[in-house]
């Protein structure tokens, strides 16, 4: 069967695949498997339906006969579980890409996003002016870190996998994307993800649901 996600029918990124169901998009297009989608509204994610698929009314949610998932982490770790193109078979090399992913969610993603949250939600505060440099920092010091793990290398570790996916799709956020451009192996390092042929099919399907033209994948 034919699994379905959930994104945002209305997405306040404008079709810039900002919104999380986009890594799950790239991840089945990587993989070379079809999907659908069933878009929902803001309010339909508080809903007890939307609640009960995802205990905190967010998208993405995928749901594959009677498996019902949620979080976008653990979506693409199902995903390339089950085929192959998103993970190596070697077990020491796909524990590794495992590594990558949670490095992006939980150590790489966390700097961004604070920054991020400071930018809409703290502006008019008198500290703000303060903090933001600090924030700042954060995601330099970070990216640095990346930048000289990265090096001259194509991918994180070896070749391609769903940490690349994932980290990529951090790195594009808006708030991390000028820091990003401070370091020339990061910036090369996404536009090679955004380069991909999955990564453009996933990109085209999100913007359609953004003009009205469809929700499929
Ligand atoms: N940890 C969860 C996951 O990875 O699946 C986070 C999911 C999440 O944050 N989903 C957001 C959501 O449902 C949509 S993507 N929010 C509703 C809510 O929390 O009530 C968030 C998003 C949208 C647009 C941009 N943008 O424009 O840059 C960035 C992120």
């Amino acid at each position: 069967m034919t699994p379905i996600i959930t994104a945002i029918e209305s997405s306040p990124d404008r079709g810039r695949g900002l919104a999380r169901d986009f890594p799950v998009r790239w991840a089945m297009e990587e993989v070379g498997q079809p999907y659908e989608v069933r878009l929902v509204s803001f309010a339909a994610m508080k809903q007890p339906a939307h609640l009960a698929l995802q205990p905190f009314g967010q998208i993405p949610t995928y749901e594959e006969g009677d498996l019902a998932l949620f979080e976008s982490g653990a979506i693409i770790l199902h995903i390339a579980g089950k085929h192959p193109g998103l993970l190596p078979d070697d077990p020491d090399g796909r524990a590794r890409g495992i590594a990558w992913m949670f490095a992006a969610k939980s150590t790489v993603e966390p700097a961004i996003v604070e920054r991020e949250a400071a930018i809409l939600m703290e502006r008019d505060k008198d500290w703000y002016e303060q903090r933001l440099p600090m924030l700042d920092d954060r995601v330099r010091g970070r990216l640095g870190q990346l930048s000289r793990r990265l090096g001259d290398s194509d991918w994180l570790d070896g070749e391609y996998s769903a940490g690349d996916l994932l980290m990529i799709n951090v790195l594009r956020r808006p708030a991390g994307s000028p820091f990003v451009a401070e370091f020339p192996n990061l910036a090369a390092y996404v536009a090679r993800g955004e380069a991909r042929p999955a990564f453009k099919r996933a990109f085209a399907a999100q913007l359609a649901v953004f003009e009205g033209s469809g929700a499929a994948g």
